[in-house]
């Protein structure tokens, strides 16, 4: 396994091995597979682009080919930073394929992220669009490389500048013939929803991710006739993998990306495209919901919304079978691992108000405070191992002796209970995460920018109830001088390279922070505090 990861157990993994929970195939199989059942069949869809089977299997080993012809070895990190195009899907299993190790960057990362997450992988490579939304990542992948001399080769989607390369000019035979794979090895990275400060890396082998998409597939009942709409951007483990994009190709099934998640624009492509599954954050849904009652389009053919990411109030999780009139799949699930789902036969009640359970026997799942279990139904922290959960993050040792029980459970940090008939109800974290929209922000994080500035004196970054993101920044803030507003401070933390859904929606003053009696924040107590001077 590549250097920095932590595997399995070797008595464990040989069980998984036995159980044919890890069937030893290379990720990318799933194309060649689905192209050998059914070349013609198609695989993606986006805009006025139809690909087929034959056609994708074809394109991913000619990039693969050029890939490597480029330089880009087995083992190497190729951070890959794109939004949901085909090209995403393309070069991620091009790398795989090549034996390279994409690293899957949000498209809304910006120089803090893309620097940080360079230099923690390892990157040799880095594959942009030349323009997203109107944001230059040529500019921002030219300044990266200068700063890191381990970055070799930038690949870029659509006009190269300067020295980089274009994917589209790759030349690659489709006769290639990629190195063996391990499939015991690391597929890629996903990123951490991100406890400290910054993202960390989270290794997923090809035997765990084929496990984890298939049983994923088996529970939403999957098939070649179904058509997923990838609305959540796709290098979210939610869409890419649960059973999302990779899961439906896999049964020969029909990607749709979508560029927005906007209803306006998502409705109308349900209609179009015929869409049977498809999975959003809450607050995406909130937005349907409101859109799904006027709009004109045939929702008929939709069979499947999963729902997950972050808390879905049981009112809200009540409108989704009556105004989508699909069934309604509550999903708990992570970047590390762990997934729970609805059942398609549990009763309507247990689909509102429970996060399910988890999706294989051999999840093992402890309720615990400290490492002590809690009395049956009682709130603890939830733990977790199983064969498609991490045993440690990439290249961060100390923080891994924290995040794992000596035992290997992962430490999720979120409070949960189990119902007697022992679907898991997420109750909140312990971990200082902001769950904006669907976007995890690290409080810490916000918070650093916030004191950078001059006149903050103490700053506390804190989730507040939002109808519509689920939870919105408020930044408290003790001012040194002059009270800055809440536009000179997002202006501010956008300079200093701040992404933008990090930046506070709301600002307040106070005239000091509560703390408790550990002598850190109390972020409940501000929570609760309605007094404060809104800007
Ligand atoms: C409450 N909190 C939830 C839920 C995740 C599927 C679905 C989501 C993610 C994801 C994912 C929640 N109710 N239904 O990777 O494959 C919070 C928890 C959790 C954290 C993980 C997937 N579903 N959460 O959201 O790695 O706090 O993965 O620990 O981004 O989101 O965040 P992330």
């Amino acid at each position: 396994m590549l250097a920095g990861c932590t595997p399995w157990p070797e008595d464990t993994a040989a069980r998984y091995r036995r159980l044919g929970i890890w069937r030893g195939e290379a990720l990318d199989t799933v194309l060649t597979r689905s192209a050998e059942r059914d070349r013609d069949a198609i695989a993606l869809v986006h805009d006025e682009r139809r690909i087929s089977f034959g056609d994708l299997d074809a394109w991913v080993t000619r990039l693969a080919a050029g890939f490597a012809r480029e330089g880009v070895l087995p083992g190497d990190r190729v951070l890959v930073q794109l939004p949901n195009i085909p090209e995403f899907v393309a070069i991620v299993f091009a790398l795989v394929r090549a034996g390279a190790i994409p690293v899957f960057s949000l498209i809304a990362h910006r120089h803090t992220e893309i620097s940080h997450l360079v230099r923690l992988s390892g990157a040799t490579h880095y594959v942009f669009p030349d323009a997203h939304r109107g944001y230059d990542h040529r500019g921002l992948a030219a300044r990266i490389k200068d700063e890191n001399s381990e970055l070799r080769t930038l690949f870029v989607i659509g006009e190269p500048v300067d020295s980089m390369t274009a994917v589209a000019d790759l030349a690659g035979e489709d006769t290639w013939t990629p190195p063996p794979a391990d499939p015991s090895d690391i597929a890629f990275f996903l990123l951490s929803g991100g406890t400290t400060a910054l993202p960390k890396l989270v290794p997923r082998t090809h035997d765990d991710y084929l496990f984890q998409i298939t049983q994923a597939g088996i529970l939403c009942g999957l098939t070649d006739k179904d058509v997923y709409l990838a609305v959540l951007p796709i290098e979210f483990n939610f869409a890419w993998g649960c059973p999302g994009v990779v899961g439906t190709l896999a049964v020969g099934g029909t990607v749709v990306l979508a560029d927005t998640p906007n209803p306006m624009a998502c409705l109308p492509l349900i209609e179009r495209e015929w869409v049977s599954i498809t999975s959003l954050v809450p607050s995406v849904l909130t937005l349907w919901l409101e859109t799904a009652e006027w709009t004109p389009a045939d929702l008929t053919s939709l069979r499947l919304v999963q729902i997950g990411g972050a808390k879905l109030a049981p009112e809200l999780a009540a409108r989704v079978m009556p105004a989508l009139g699909c069934d309604l799949q509550q999903v708990f699930g992570m970047a590390e691992g762990l997934l729970c789902f609805n059942r398609a036969d549990d009763p309507a009640e247990v689909k509102v108000n429970t996060q399910g359970k988890p999706i294989s026997f051999a999840d093992e799942i402890r309720i615990v405070d400290g490492l002590e279990p809690v009395p049956l139904g009682e709130v603890g922290e939830l733990i977790t191992c199983g064969p498609y959960t991490i045993r440690g993050y990439y290249r961060v040792p100390e923080h891994n002796a924290r995040a794992f029980t000596s035992d290997g459970f992962y430490r999720t940090g979120d409070l949960a209970r189990l119902t007697p008939r022992g679907d898991l109800v997420i109750e909140g974290r312990i971990k200082d995460v902001i769950i904006r929209g669907g976007d995890k922000v690290n409080a810490a994080e916000v918070e650093d920018y916030l004191l950078a500035h001059p006149a903050i004196a103490a700053a506390a970054a804190v989730g507040l109830p939002d109808e519509l993101l689920g939870e919105r920044i408020c930044a408290f803030i003790v001012p040194s001088g002059p009270t800055p507003a809440l536009a000179e401070l997002r202006s501010a933390m956008h300079a200093r390279g701040a992404a933008d859904y990090k930046l506070p929606d709301e600002v307040r003053v106070v005239g000091e922070l509560p703390l408790t009696p550990l002598g850190k924040v109390d972020k409940k107590a501000l929570a609760r505090v309605e007094e404060g001077v809104p800007s």
